[in-house]
């Protein structure tokens, strides 16, 4: 733990001299953010977990399940969100990070509505005080000849884990209570102490709530009205099984019953999986309630140090608060345009974005990855993809870390961990919300950087995220890349501060309507940036010393720098590593294959390495400045003489052929447009032209729906796995529509079109999501080009949340362009 947190020091300080001032200033902002970001609802996995961002920790989570039968509650208890598992619709209405917000779970299933209503606290010298309001109401619940009976009943457990050693968390006032004795008809007051945390109360409010009625004669054993609470002292290394745990306790209260009953007379399902009462100390507490019918309770987080206890009140009036910020904030800062300014889009905005910003986790331990460098892995020779699988299965991995990241996740019940080229997608809406929380993941991103400046493609961090990968998933390997697509959201920042520095008044509140510190205060945003310009560079620099393409055979004069790039750890089906899994590529693989996609992302780097470099004008980054624009003049040639087809109108992998030649393979889709797509052709480079062509055919990527992975008219459209082979992903065609926009904004030969065809997609994408979620509740992972249907991961509220800003977006007039052609 102690060495994860110096880590973690190590970037604010960056082991560079610093002024003295500015290193104070960091630090404010370092605290700032760690008092009002400390604590969060930090376990996306879990329907609802809190945890603050401290390695071991305090952490918490609900479960629940109907107790009408004696299976159902053995088979439905609901803790980790998992997918179709009867959930009419389930996530955050509203959310703000700093503030809290508001989740709703539709749980059909179990005949009941959830609402959780988390809010923070500010104060103190330990990250403030949170509270909860957890609240169900049944659903209408017809009578059935098993099950006539139509009173609906929950068994609600929420508990709590300590996970530091040595530190406990005491019920008040309790201990040693018999098992049988009665369980609590008040409030239940925990305190702790911990390093992280110093002093802490946690109270669990009586709250509102029927007890089911039995008139079994085991009634009269045991007060069976009552909350329990079971005090266990378990393992760090088993805690996050509670589920498992709280299952093995039920068990022993049925054999208790057993014991003493005859099992042809039981007592109803809610008497049995009652657990016994026995609260005290320890560092994990089941606190059991069953109801009948709605209930509400609270549980209310105070730390010491806040100097005054969190109340019920507190939560009712933060509740609001938060709420009403968050709609105003959101008003100011996805300003949504025409036809998507009506309040049903509104709604559909808010909880997309939402649930973006609440799936954001704190993840901590060990992952595991194969270093042994072996030299299969070089992957020079032909059938390198042969011998490298030969490697990778004699399975050379070692735990790697701990480490710990913060991070948002493509979807909470499928991949609720960390992805590294899906998070510089995330992170561009939310940073317009919160620049300053943006900024904090990135650092927490590049600080799991390695000396060679590796970044892991997936964060597969300590046993619980582990758990749910199949071992051949979970290794990382340190030649493996991922599209560098943080390097967007750095962008994004420069840009704001730019906006900012060169604003007066109105311009600085207009760069900034996230109110951000790093933006407002130019000096911090500019040392945040000094510090991490040398990870921006290391980690392009491993790129360009790993990821090379071997040009070898090709006349190497004529390709200045030698700009080529090829993606490695490619097998035949698939190159995950570029995150276009099963895209096709040139067949069968060859060491002297070409990407077009990762030589136009290393594009995207060297333009936005330059883009931070300039603003900064250390002597550093002017010193790169001359290389990189090399760089950058090599690349824009080298992709036209190396990855242009003429004949397709589009760009392509290259390959050798079996005369040893270079020769293009065109699968005509995504990849074909990439220069395009990360925006680093000019508005005027006449390729452009064609480029539009291949996009806007609606015989080819242009659907109704979206742009299609690959061209409907590909011999490859819709074949094999079909992940990346005509379906529409959001992210993609979020790149589209930026690069459209921009060609339609400004005046130049492909105005019109560009401007047309971005009006048009548009509406299709967010009309295809909108109404997929209208119908069953959920955003997904890709939608059906023909159908529009959202399909494969289900909740998968990572980049398709893309859409609040596609919303945002303006519509743009055609028409001038339009008189211009006439003309
Ligand atoms: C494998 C199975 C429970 C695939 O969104 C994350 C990634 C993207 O980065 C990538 O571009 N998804 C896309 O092609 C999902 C990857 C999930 C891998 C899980 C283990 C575990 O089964």
């Amino acid at each position: 733990a102690l060495s994860v947190s110096l880590a973690v020091a190590g970037f604010i300080g960056g082991g560079e001299a610093q002024s003295g001032d500015e290193s104070v200033l960091f630090s404010e902002t370092a605290r700032m953010n760690n008092d009002s970001l400390l604590w969060g609802p930090y376990r996306p996995n879990l329907y609802f977990g809190v945890r603050p961002r401290i390695p071991r920790s305090l952490v918490s989570g609900l479960m629940w399940g109907r107790s009408d039968t004696y299976t159902d509650l053995q088979n439905h208890i609901r803790y980790t969100c998992e997918q179709n598992e009867g959930m009419e619709g389930y996530g955050w209405d509203q959310y703000d990070t700093r503030l809290g917000g508001t989740q709703t779970i539709h749980d059909k299933f179990n005949n009941v509505d959830i609402t959780t209503s988390f809010i923070k606290v500010p104060g103190g010298a330990h990250g403030g005080s949170w509270g909860v309001r957890i609240k169900g109401v049944p659903r209408p619940k017809p009578a059935t000849e098993e099950d006539p009976d139509t009173h609906v009943k929950t068994m609600v457990v929420f508990y709590l884990a300590q996970e530091e050693e040595g530190s406990q968390l005491i019920v008040k006032d309790v201990s040693g209570a018999d098992w049988e004795d009665d369980g609590f008809a008040g409030d239940i007051t925990f305190e702790g102490a911990s390093q992280g945390l110093g002093e802490f109360k946690v109270v669990i409010t009586q709250g509102e709530g029927e007890h089911p009625k039995s008139d079994h004669i085991y009634s009269a054993e045991r007060n069976l009205d009552k909350t329990v609470v079971q005090s266990l002292t378990t393992f760090y290394e088993h805690m996050w099984q509670a589920k498992q745990l709280l299952f093995r306790q039920i068990k022993e209260a049925v054999d208790y019953v057993i014991s003493k009953h005859d099992p042809n007379n039981a007592p109803p399902p809610w008497q049995v999986y009652q657990l016994g009462n026995s609260p005290g100390a320890g560092n994990l507490h089941f606190v059991q309630r069953m109801y009948e019918g709605p209930f509400e309770f609270d549980v209310l987080f105070s730390s010491a140090s806040a100097g005054k206890d969190l109340t019920s009140e507190d939560v009712t009036r933060e509740i609001r608060t938060a709420s009403e910020s968050f709609g105003s904030h959101f008003k100011k800062v996805f300003q949504l345009q025409a036809p998507y300014n009506v309040d049903k889009y509104r709604k559909f905005a808010h909880s997309m974005f939402s649930n973006l910003i609440g799936g954001i986790g704190y993840f901590y331990g060990h992952g595991v990855a194969d270093r042994s460098y072996a030299t299969a892995y070089e992957e020079e020779d032909e059938g390198f993809w042969v011998d490298a699988a030969q490697a990778r299965a004699e399975h050379r991995e070692k735990p790697d870390g701990p480490y710990e990241l913060f991070s948002s996740i493509p979807s909470r019940p499928f991949f609720p961990r960390g992805f590294l080229w899906d998070e510089g997608f995330h992170l561009l809406p939310i940073s317009d919300w919160d620049m300053d929380l943006t900024l904090e993941i990135v650092k927490s991103w590049f600080n799991l950087m390695d000396d060679d400046g590796w970044i892991a493609r997936e964060q597969i961090l300590g046993p619980e995220a582990r758990s749910k990968v199949p071992l051949e998933f979970q290794i990382q390997y340190p030649h493996y890349a991922n599209p560098p697509t943080l390097f967007f959201v750095v962008d994004a920042f420069v840009n704001k501060l730019r906006q900012a520095a060169n604003g007066t008044g109105d311009g600085k509140a207009a760069a900034s309507t996230g109110s951000s510190n790093m933006v407002d205060n130019t000096e911090l945003g500019l040392e945040y940036l000094r510090q991490l310009y040398p990870r921006l560079r290391k980690q392009f620099d491993w790129f360009r010393s790993t990821q090379f393409g071997d040009i070898k055979s090709y006349e190497r004069e004529a390709y200045s720098n030698r700009e080529a790039y090829r993606w490695r750890g490619r097998t035949e089906a698939h190159v995950l590593t570029s995150g276009l899994d099963d895209y096709p590529r040139p067949q069968p693989p060859h060491p002297g294959e070409l990407h077009v996609d990762l030589m136009s992302w290393m594009g995207m780097m060297t333009s936005s390495l330059l883009n931070v470099g300039e603003l900064l004008g250390t002597d550093a980054s002017t010193e790169d400045a001359a290389e990189l624009r090399k760089i950058q003049e090599a690349i824009a040639r080298n992709l036209d003489d190396l990855h242009w087809s003429e004949s397709e109108g589009c760009y392509c992998d290259a390959t050798i052929n079996d005369y040893e030649e270079n020769e293009l393979v065109c699968h005509r889709g995504y990849i074909s447009l990439f220069p395009l797509l990360v925006g680093i052709l000019e508005p005027s480079n006449s390729k452009i032209g064609q480029l539009l062509k291949l996009l806007g055919d609606e015989e080819e990527l242009f659907s109704p729906h979206g742009l299609r992975s690959l061209s409907k008219k590909s011999p490859l459209y819709g074949t094999a796995e079909n992940y990346w082979r005509s379906p529409v992903w959001i992210n993609i065609n979020y790149l589209a529509l930026v690069q459209l926009k921009n060609l339609g904004e400004q005046e130049g030969p492909f105005q019109a079109e560009a401007a047309d065809l971005y009006n048009r997609l548009r509406r299709n994408i967010v009309d295809t999501i909108y109404a997929s979620w209208k119908e069953t509740g959920f955003a997904w992972e890709q939608y059906n080009p023909e159908t529009g249907k959202g399909q494969r991961t289900q909740h998968f509220t990572g980049w398709t949340s893309l859409v609040v800003k596609i919303m945002a977006m303006p519509e743009l007039d055609v028409k001038n362009s339009h008189v211009r052609d006439e003309l």
